[in-house]
């Protein structure tokens, strides 16, 4: 997320020459409209953004740190509204979270995220399927809660969704459940029947919290639409969905300011593991290129188990990783999403992750040759890749109807693999996997075959 913005805005900030003098600082503020502006961030918040910047820095005496240091403190306020972050959970449980949103801006998807986001914090969800306006929409929601193993409670007896969610409130307190998340139908635009029923839903709901869900495909229209929930029924947070599609991030930066709400998650794909909390510091420090460790070390760690990724490291540092422990990892790194999200968390690297095209782990070939080379291997050459010589190499490569120069591609790359993490578990991994990246020019190792 944030590419485009991030890329704008550093071009910008790398442009800025000062010599203490007005003149410059004009220049730069010039800029930074600019790229603001492109990147399609309200004309009004562009504005009185441009205009904190330019007091601050002349306050505080012109110069470029002044002027870095009062565009950081602009955007944090500018990102910074009402202080809620995140996912809140109620004193008691269960939290119930209301779902809300036009038809088609991505509420059941993004309530199937926030579903599989708590569910990796070990909570116990139970999603509701209060949106009975479409046949389909249950069904939806079915295939979503079980490919996330989330529990779904429907009721198929009755098309009132209040009822529906009457009944599984009684059944979410009687239970175990920390938290329950409602979907509720969307029309096409806002109009009084979609609010009435959701002020329905509300009021046997009372929940702790009512997200609206934002496509930010529809860029200013979101911001105006969420301003609308937010008179009618009232908001305590948006997520903005859609993220990687043409948007060019400036709704995302204006968004908070502008609808006087905090912009809570971001979702950034399809899948499930495609949703980011938005944390106004983190953005702030990727936007002026900085990059964001602590989102790719979260990112990291709720796809990996710690014990499993403890055991690997003990592995690589001995020497003795093999190709279970590369299977397993190439199956984590599947759940990590794509590698292009994490490369832009990777401070410095956030102009990179541009250049390198969307590798999807999910439909590699790449993956796919590598588990069926594996599963061609006897058990002892799984544990001890040495063992592989030319016969063996040839019997894997009949096995699994692969030729023998891809056989041989493979496992040398596995040893790189090996020899690579082994590297980057030692102190100075970082700079090496930056180091690394640079060799490689951005993209061309990882585009798919
Ligand atoms: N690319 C992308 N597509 C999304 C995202 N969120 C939802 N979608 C897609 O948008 C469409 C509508 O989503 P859905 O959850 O059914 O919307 P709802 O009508 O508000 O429940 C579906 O095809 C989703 O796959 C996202 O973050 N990125
Ligand atoms: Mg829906």
């Amino acid at each position: 997320m944030f590419d485009v913005l991030t890329d704008s805005f550093t071009n910008a900030i790398r442009k800025i020459r000062f010599h203490d003098d007005e003149k410059a600082l004009t220049k730069a503020l010039d800029e930074l409209k600019k790229s603001l502006l492109k990147a399609d961030v309200n004309h009004k918040v562009v504005r009185e953004l441009v205009l904190k910047v330019q007091t601050q820095t002349k306050l505080n005496g012109i110069g470029k740190d002044q002027f870095l240091d009062a565009l950081r403190a602009g955007l944090y306020e500018l990102l910074e509204i009402g202080g809620k972050r995140g996912f809140i959970f109620a004193p008691n449980p269960p939290t119930v979270v209301l779902m809300t949103g036009l038809q088609g801006s991505g509420k059941t998807t993004t309530t199937g995220k926030l579903a599989n986001y708590l569910k990796n914090k070990q909570k116990k969800v139970l999603v509701v399927a209060a949106d009975l306006q479409r046949l389909a929409a249950v069904e939806q929601l079915r295939q979503i809660t079980a490919q996330i193993g989330v529990e779904l409670y429907e009721d198929e007896s009755t098309k009132n969704p209040v009822e529906v969610v009457a009944s599984a409130l009684k059944k979410a307190r009687d239970g175990i459940y920390d938290v329950v998340l409602i979907d509720t139908a969307g029309r096409l635009a806002i109009d009084d029947e979609l609010m009435s029923e959701l002020e329905n839903i509300k009021r046997v709901a009372t929940p702790n919290e009512i997200f609206y869900v934002a496509d930010s495909l529809t860029g200013q229209d979101a911001i105006k639409t969420a301003t609308t929930f937010k008179e009618k029924i009232g908001i305590d947070g948006v997520i903005l969905s859609k993220y990687d599609g043409d948007s060019k991030g400036g709704v995302a930066l204006g968004l908070s300011s502008q609808v006087q709400v905090p912009l809570r998650f971001i979702g950034s794909g399809e899948k499930m593991e495609d949703l980011e909390i938005f944390l106004p510091e983190r953005v702030v420090n990727r936007l002026m290129g900085f990059g964001d460790i602590e989102g790719l070390a979260e990112k990291t760690a709720s796809a990996i188990d710690v014990k499993q990724a403890k055991k690997l490291t003990s592995k690589i540092k001995k020497g003795s990783f093999n190709f279970n422990d590369f299977l397993e990892q190439m199956e984590s790194m599947k759940k990590m999403g794509s590698m292009k999200s994490l490369l832009g968390m990777i401070p410095g690297m956030g102009n990179m992750s541009k250049a390198i095209k969307d590798f999807d782990m999910e439909n590699s070939s790449e993956l796919k040759n590598i588990k069926a080379m594996v599963s061609s291997m006897t058990l002892k050459e799984r544990e001890d890749p040495e063992l592989l010589n030319n016969s063996r190499k040839q019997r894997i490569a009949n096995g699994c109807g692969l030729d023998l120069v891809e056989i041989n591609r493979m496992i040398k790359q596995f040893k790189n693999a090996g020899k690579m993490a082994k590297r980057f578990s030692g102190k100075n991994g970082m700079k090496d996997l930056q180091a690394m990246m640079g060799q490689m020019g951005g993209a061309g190792a990882f585009q798919g075959r």
